[in-house]
Formats: structure tokens, C-alpha cells, sequence
């Protein structure tokens, strides 16, 4: 479906509450610039955090007010989580005086109730979007655009589910991605340029180049110790992230951005943690990509690389029903052989605890693996993107 253009200038206000990491600032993030660099659309991203933003936008500076950045301004919010009512000051002015014509809640982030009067006292009220976490489960496709009544004020408050197929919200997808994984469809030419933005020498050119980005997981031990056993080399790139203690204890050593050491058929090399577009090349580069959360997962299925997925850990293990809605349709039109290694892989994985056979069934089905991870990206990508879907749906209901 093509792309609408926008029939005058619409202002879009986000507003994202980091709960922690990095994934929900960069879903807002990476949503906020896509809307004003394709859409044509004057978006505001508010966040409670912005220390946070700034580590994957270092042009921002989280110490200064109005900043514009990729044609995004940004802005700081308070969020209250008790006790507010319409004479706090939650906002700031600008927000109170004038809400865009459309209104996103990312992940359910609760505008204060100050805001929701100030949509409530506008004409016509904006169109208000939460934007839900993505989930492959089947029941979120029954929930996706559905509306919710506010029960005092005249606002509706609709469910925007992301997703991997037809149905759903679809998944943040840059007009230009398809063109930069081309160009970076070279193994050896993506390699060198990783090499020299990261200042680093060239692997081993047999090695098989891996990222890791993950949580704290007692599964990262058992896998270095295999890979350092192993009779075929291993560069492991770690970004400096949660997993770095559990690096630095299996060394022996603390570990820094830079540092690069060895065990066996093993090298590992502590990267910085880049902005985003630098980390979107890095995936695109690997063999094989270690990621968590939600981001960082969806970008690796645009690297069209092999992935492993570490889920962000929900109560009650709610997160293992989510990670098995993927697996089911991402191993859908895999070989019974490489179905088991990647289910078995990603369950141990998720579970703390890898044995060999995990990787070495992983292992070998790295090939068959990367060729399913191209179709699978292709097939992705013939749906419509998260960013066109939304502005279809709220120009549908401007
Ligand atoms: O950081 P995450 O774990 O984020 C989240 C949050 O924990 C959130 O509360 C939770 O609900 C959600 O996961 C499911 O993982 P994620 O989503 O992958 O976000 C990481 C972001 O950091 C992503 O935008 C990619 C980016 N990144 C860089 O820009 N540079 C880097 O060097 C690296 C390693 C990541």
C-alpha cells in the first residue's frame, strides 16, 4: 500500500518513559525520525530520561532545553505515577497549550491527567495511539486498533500492536533499509568497513564474527568456554552492555570498550556502545547476532543475518509464551534438523544454561540458517512498515 502523504502539516507528540535499558527509547526514538523524515510530519518526542536517548544520539545533549535533531524536537516530561490531578504542572506548557493532532503513549507510558484534559479541551481531540509492545502471539492481531473510551473525558484510546504478519501493526521498517542491506550484501566489504568505523584490525578471515548484546545470563560463560574449546575460531564483539561482568569474570580481568582478549580458538573484542545506525551495520556485518529485547531483536531480522534471542524476562514467564509465538513463526518453513537447533538454542539460552550440543547443533545449522534469515526478512519486508501503518490508521481518524 503506498505511503500517504500528509495533507498539511500534522504535529505528532510521543511520549516515552524508559523503564530501563534502552529498548523503549529506541523504538521512540527510531519511530519519532521516521515519522519526520518520510512522513513530513512535526513530531515532538518527549522523554522522562533523556540521559538515555543520548547514548544512542550523541548529538543530544541531555543538559540542554529545545533541542531539534533528524528534524525531531525533543523535549523532557515528569512523569508522576500518583497523586496527580489537573492543577500539576506534569507538563511542560507547550504540551498543555497545544497537543498535536495525533498523540502516542509508547508502551503504555500514562500521559498525566493534566494532558489528557488538555487533548480532551481540544478541536477535534487528537487522535490518541498506545503503542504496545511487539509480540508474535496470536491473540494481540484480535486487540490490534481497537479503541478504549476514556471514562470521563471525550478521548479514545486506541491499541497499536507491532507485529510479524498481515493484521498486525507491523514492524519499524526505514524506507532506505532495503538499499543499505544491499550495499552491505558483501561479507568481506561489511566486515572491512566494520573494521575501520570501529577502528579495529580485520578478524580472522575463517572466523565466524558474532555480536553479543544481551542481559545478564550465566549462559555467556558456558558458551565461551565452548568457543574457546572449539577447533574453529571465534571473534566475539561484545557491546558494552549488562552481559560485561559475566565477560570480565570468565577472563579473569576487568574489561573495557577497546579491549580485545583471548582463550583458545576465542577472541573477544569490547566495542563502545555506538548509535543506532553504527549497531544496524555492526548486525548486518556478523555471522550471527546475539540480541535482546525488542529493538535490537527487530533490527537483527532487517541485518537478515542468523539471530539468537534473549527475551526481556516478564513475570510469571510470560516472556516464554511470547518467545515460543515467535519461534513458531520463525521456524515455520525451517528443516525438522535446524527447527530443533534453533528452539533448543533459544530455550537454553533463555533458561541461563547451554550445553554443547546447543551450539554444536547451532553451529551447523548456521548455513541453511542464513539463508532462511534473507528469506525471512524479505518476507517481512513485504508488509507494510510500523511508521505507515500508524499514519494510515490516524489519518483514518484525524
Ligand atoms: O535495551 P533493551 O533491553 O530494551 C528494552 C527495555 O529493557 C524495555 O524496558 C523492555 O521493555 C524492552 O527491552 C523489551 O533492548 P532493545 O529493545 O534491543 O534496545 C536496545 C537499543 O539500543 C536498540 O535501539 C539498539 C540500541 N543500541 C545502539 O544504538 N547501540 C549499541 O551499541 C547497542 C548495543 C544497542
Amino acid at each position: 500500500m503506498p505511503t500517504p502523504a500528509p495533507t498539511r502539516a500534522e504535529r505528532w507528540d510521543i511520549f516515552c518513559a524508559v523503564i530501563d535499558n534502552f529498548g523503549d527509547i529506541g523504538v521512540s526514538w527510531r519511530l519519532a525520525r521516521q515519522l519526520a523524515a518520510e512522513h513530513g510530519i512535526a513530531v515532538r518526542l518527549w522523554v522522562d530520561e533523556p540521559a538515555a536517548l543520548a547514548a544512542l544520539c550523541p548529538q543530544f545533549d541531555p543538559q540542554k532545553a529545545g533541542q531539534t535533531i533528524h528534524g525531531v524536537a525533543i523535549h523532557h516530561w515528569q512523569r508522576h505515577t500518583s497523586g496527580e490531578t489537573a492543577a500539576n504542572p506534569d507538563l511542560p506548557q507547550p504540551f498543555l497549550a497545544a497537543p498535536g493532532d495525533v498523540v502516542i503513549e509508547a508502551f503504555g507510558c500514562n500521559i498525566p491527567e493534566s494532558g489528557l484534559v488538555a487533548m480532551a479541551e481540544r478541536q477535534p481531540p487528537p487522535v490518541w495511539i498506545n503503542l504496545e509492545y511487539l509480540s508474535a502471539e496470536p491473540w494481540t492481531l484480535g486487540c490490534h486498533g481497537l479503541g478504549s473510551p476514556h471514562p470521563r473525558l471525550p478521548l479514545t484510546r486506541h491499541f497499536f500492536f507491532p507485529g510479524f504478519v498481515p493484521g498486525s501493526g507491523g514492524l519499524l521498517r526505514e524506507a532506505d533499509l532495503p538499499a543499505r542491506r544491499q550495499a552491505a550484501a558483501a561479507d568481506a566489504a561489511a566486515r572491512a568497513a566494520l573494521c575501520r568505523d570501529f577502528n579495529m584490525p580485520p578478524p580472522a578471515a575463517d572466523a565466524l564474527l558474532v555480536s553479543l548484546f544481551s542481559y545478564e545470563n550465566a549462559a555467556i560463560a558456558e558458551l565461551f568456554a565452548l568457543w574457546a574449546a572449539g577447533d574453529a575460531p571465534v571473534c566475539c564483539l561484545l557491546p558494552v552492555s549488562r552481559a560485561q561482568p559475566t565477560a570480565a569474570a570468565f577472563f579473569g580481568q576487568t574489561l573495557a570498550a577497546g579491549d580485545c582478549v583471548r582463550r583458545g580458538a576465542l577472541e573477544l573484542r569490547v566495542l563502545p556502545f555506538v548509535e543506532q545506525s553504527r549497531y544496524d551495520a555492526l548486525l548486518r556485518a556478523c555471522d550471527l547476532n546475539f540480541v535482546r529485547g525488542e529493538d535490537s531483536f527487530v533490527r537483527a531480522q532487517w541485518a537478515a543475518r542468523p539471530l539468537v534471542w534473549h527475551i526481556y524476562a516478564q513475570e510469571e514467564a510470560a516472556h516464554l509464551v511470547k518467545l515460543d509465538a515467535f519461534l513458531d513463526l520463525y521456524c515455520a518453513a525451517l528443516t525438522p534438523p535446524a527447527d530443533a537447533a534453533v528452539r533448543d538454542f533459544a530455550h537454553a539460552w533463555n533458561g541461563g544454561h547451554i550445553a554443547a550440543d546447543h551450539w554444536q547443533n547451532l553451529r551447523k545449522a548456521l548455513p541453511e540458517l542464513a539463508t532462511h534469515a534473507t528469506q525471512w526478512c524479505d518476507e517481512l519486508a513485504k508488509q507494510q512498515d510500523l511508521a505507515s501503518a500508524l499514519v494510515h490508521f490516524c489519518q483514518a481518524r484525524v
